[in-house]
């Protein structure tokens, strides 16, 4: 009893934040300091960039539009590249770039063969038929949960860690720890496929939580995480032993609170020199409203599809860049331009071999250099 009301008072005493699905307004940034990031360098004007980008939403598909294949080409051409990507990874190389805040959503794993919400046709809210549930949200609310766990209980089948593997998004944000350049990576995702590429636990905020551990959902005591997947995977519904309510995955749903360590925010996005967006819809509150708590002169990048959050207004903020088009061809165009692309082709490869036998990843990995952390590295400048 007393072990589930401490934990019960302990999410009470900290800030209500609670996950919800309503998007807040484009609220205000943090005011500009004297000089910046943005002021620093000769950025590529804005009106150039949206100019790009409209050209580039427009004819996502057509990978053969002048500027695509002048970035692609330009590594070895002897042609600068221009562009977003080029404009944010001259920062990188100069150093003025040391503390990347990433955040993060689903479309950094659909490379991975996990759907995302919201895109149309292959999103889970496209293909909710089979899970039976009256609108879309039901799935991840608590109070339906209560009622009727079987439907995310049947997604969650499908989500659990040990299923798909990390990808080449997964793999540069990992790369951008390995250079002493990622202060810390918040994510929505629930896959684990950040840990399971070997972002460290200290870089990585699970915002929406995670399978790792599992709890009543009602009196909130602790349950074996192992326990509940073997119940899950058996499609039964794991009992709490103090309750007898029933148990899920430590999956933060609407209207429930977020994990402590999200509240680590409030230090690092004031930190940061760079913020990446990837992969994310920016719907979910208060998650979405994270990236208007940077320093209005520090630059934001948005790697995505499509346009969300503040980056639909237009002209777009002075120091906001976006690629839109497919996560994995922009990523990858960005570690081209960076000179970072067979790097991460090495250290992928290296791991995932090392998972696939079984034996220390960090081993073959780091043999040609080694991992650093951008708090206590100095002098670790970004290489090429
Ligand atoms: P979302 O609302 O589905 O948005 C995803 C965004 O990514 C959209 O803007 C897509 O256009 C974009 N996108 C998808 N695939 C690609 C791609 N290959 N290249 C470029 N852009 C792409 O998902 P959000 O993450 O914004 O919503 C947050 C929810 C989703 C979180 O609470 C998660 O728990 C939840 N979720 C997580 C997973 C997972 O863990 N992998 C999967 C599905 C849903």
């Amino acid at each position: 009893m007393s072990k589930a009301k401490s934990s019960r008072e302990r999410r009470v005493v900290q800030a209500r934040v609670t996950r919800s699905s309503v998007n807040l307004q484009d609220s205000q940034r943090i005011k500009p300091s004297a000089s910046g990031l943005v002021n620093d360098l000769s950025l590529m004007r804005v009106s150039e960039q949206q100019a790009s980008s409209t050209r580039k939403g427009k004819s996502q598909k057509d990978c053969n539009t002048p500027s695509t294949k002048l970035a692609l080409s330009s590594p070895s051409g002897s042609s600068a590249p221009h562009g977003a990507l080029a404009t944010i990874s001259r920062l990188i190389k100069l150093g003025r770039v040391r503390n990347i805040v990433v955040v993060a959503g689903a479309g950094i794993s659909t490379a991975s063969g996990i759907p995302d919400f919201r895109t149309p046709g292959t999103g889970l809210y496209a293909n909710l038929v089979k899970y039976d549930i009256p609108y879309p949200e039901a799935i991840f609310n608590i109070d339906y949960f209560s009622d009727n766990p079987h439907p995310f209980f049947s997604m969650a089948k499908e989500l659990y860690p040990g299923f798909h593997r990390p990808n080449y998004v997964h793999y540069f944000i990992r790369m951008l720890h390995k250079k002493g350049l990622l202060l810390r990576m918040y994510t929505q995702n629930i896959d684990g496929l950040e840990k399971l590429c070997g972002i460290p636990d200290d870089k990585l905020v699970e915002a929406h939580g995670s399978f790792a551990t599992a709890a009543c959902h009602l009196c909130y005591t602790p349950y074996p995480a192992e326990e509940a997947k073997q119940a899950i995977m058996n499609d039964k519904i794991p009992i709490c032993t103090f309750c007898a309510g029933a148990v899920k995955p430590n999956v933060v749903f609407f209207g429930e609170d977020l994990p402590e360590k999200y509240f680590q925010h409030a230090e690092d996005f004031p930190k940061a020199d760079l913020l990446m967006i990837m992969g994310t819809s920016l719907k979910i509150e208060p998650f979405a409203s994270l990236v208007n708590t940077v320093k209005s002169t520090v630059p934001r990048l948005l790697l995505n599809r499509d346009p969300v959050g503040p980056f639909e207004r237009r002209p777009l903020k002075r120091g906001d860049y976006m690629e839109l088009g497919d996560l994995v061809d922009s990523v990858q165009k960005f570690a081209d331009i960076l000179g970072w692309h067979s790097e991460i082709q090495h250290l992928m490869n290296c791991h995932e071999n090392a998972l696939f036998y079984n034996t220390d990843p960090n081993s073959s990995e780091n043999s040609d250099s080694s991992e650093t952390d951008s708090r206590i590295s100095d002098s670790s400048g970004p290489s090429n």
